[in-house]
């Protein structure tokens, strides 16, 4: 897979690129990730790359053409006409691990990282095949929501983790939140753990895990229950568990 990522602060990449996950991936050769200064595309001989809203209004814009023109650079760097370009900003859909998944498949996409009030819309429109946000905040620039991404999907890359196991039954991929882990001691302070993880009572064990998921995610991300196919039994049981807290 090669991920290109145009933005305006490619220094931002390095260190979080040369420590975790992604350099493994990279040094394996599953991975290659390339960024791209958006002031290399200026027009002018002073790298100009925003100017002031159309309309009036607070801020800069990004100016369509470095982007533009970036993304033209990086389709005829790797040859490929039709892969996605991936706008990072704050009014993009939601990035969800179901959507990292399908990244992770893919042998190309690039990532543009919008800056200031916005991007001239007509990147939009007509280069950018999709618009991404990593959550309800606004962050200064789209080169840290890129990182987020590039972990979260580099990681489902098939070969980068060590056991494929390791990303079936975390968080958010059955649509769930994970069940709570344990690992010795026992008992700490006089804090244990569940029991029925120590009994080596495999289904009893699997029983507890998904209930346990199941709660916590009644708890913290209700929402999260509406796309799952939960028993009548499993509904009762939340209704009761949440009642029995209060
Ligand atoms: Cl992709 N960009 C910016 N600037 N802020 C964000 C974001 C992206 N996702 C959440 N907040």
């Amino acid at each position: 897979m090669r991920i290109d990522i145009l933005c305006l602060f490619p220094a931002m990449f390095v260190s979080p690129f040369s420590h975790s996950i992604v350099r493994r991936a990279e040094e394996r050769g599953l991975v290659e990730v390339v960024t791209h200064d958006i002031r290399d595309f200026a027009h002018d001989r002073h790298a100009t790359v925003d100017d002031y809203p159309y309309g009036g209004g607070a801020g800069m814009v990004l100016k369509p053409e470095p982007v533009v023109e970036g993304v033209e650079h990086v389709r005829q760097l790797v040859g490929t006409a039709d892969s996605p370009v991936i706008l990072l900003t704050p009014a993009g859909r939601l990035f969800t691990q179901r959507i990292a998944a399908d990244l992770s498949v893919l042998s190309h996409f690039t990532l543009v990282c919008g800056h200031y009030e916005g991007v001239d819309e007509r990147v939009a429109e007509h280069v950018a095949t999709d618009e991404l946000s990593i959550g309800d905040y606004v962050l200064t620039g789209g080169e840290l929501a890129a990182m987020v991404m590039v972990d979260a999907v580099v990681r489902l890359v098939p070969g980068v983790l060590g056991s494929d196991q390791s990303t079936v039954d975390e968080s958010h991929s059955a649509g769930l939140l994970e069940y709570p882990q344990y690992t010795r001691p026992e008992e700490y302070r006089g804090w244990r753990v569940p029991s029925v993880l120590l009994t080596g009572n495999h289904a009893g064990i699997a029983a507890w895990r998904r209930n346990q998921s199941i709660l916590k995610t009644a708890c913290r991300r209700p929402e999260l229950l509406d796309d799952i196919a939960l028993s009548d039994k499993e509904r009762a049981w939340i209704s009761e568990s949440l009642s029995n807290r209060k």
